[in-house]
């Protein structure tokens, strides 16, 4: 006898790494997708994917240099929360770590924008579906 399995497995898994950066207000760092990006004009919290053999930590701090030109150490890095979300067949995995030291001011690379916002206002930006669960739970922690 076979189980019904609902709905079809994912096809791959995808680890994306993110920053929640706080500074001394307790603001929170957002950058704004670039056009020619998926989800170009939302507000996300900056990172991106592992690259083969990296882990999650050396992922965010090479994705830290290169979104932002910030250096971060790794002892600096506090997982946090993680959301999980599909993109298309593809099953996402978004593990986001706190920030509250790093050397050099964020300028963005790649982003079209960044904004430095209250936990609450995290609520009115349009923010990639994987990001949004992480709102509430940024919120109790910070
Ligand atoms: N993503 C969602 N929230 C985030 C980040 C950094 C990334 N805070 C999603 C957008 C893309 C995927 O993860 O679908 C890979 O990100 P990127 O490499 O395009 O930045
Ligand atoms: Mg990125």
């Amino acid at each position: 006898m076979s189980a019904l399995i609902p709905g079809k497995p994912p096809k791959t898994s995808l680890v994306v790494v993110a920053a929640a950066l706080v500074d001394r207000d307790g603001r929170l760092l957002v950058q704004q997708r670039p056009e020619g990006l998926a989800m170009a004009g939302l507000w996300e919290f900056p990172g991106g994917k592992l690259e083969p053999g990296e882990t999650p930590e050396q992922a965010l701090i090479r994705e830290l240099a290169e979104e932002l030109a910030i250096d971060v150490d790794h002892a600096c890095l506090a997982p946090a929360c993680f959301a999980s979300d599909m993109l298309g067949d593809r099953h996402l995995l978004l593990l986001l770590y706190v920030c509250r030291k790093w050397h050099g001011t964020p300028v963005a690379q790649h982003a079209s924008a960044l904004r430095w916002v209250r936990p609450v206002e995290l609520h009115g930006l349009d923010m990639p579906p994987a990001d949004k669960p992480l709102i509430g739970l940024l919120e109790a922690l910070i």
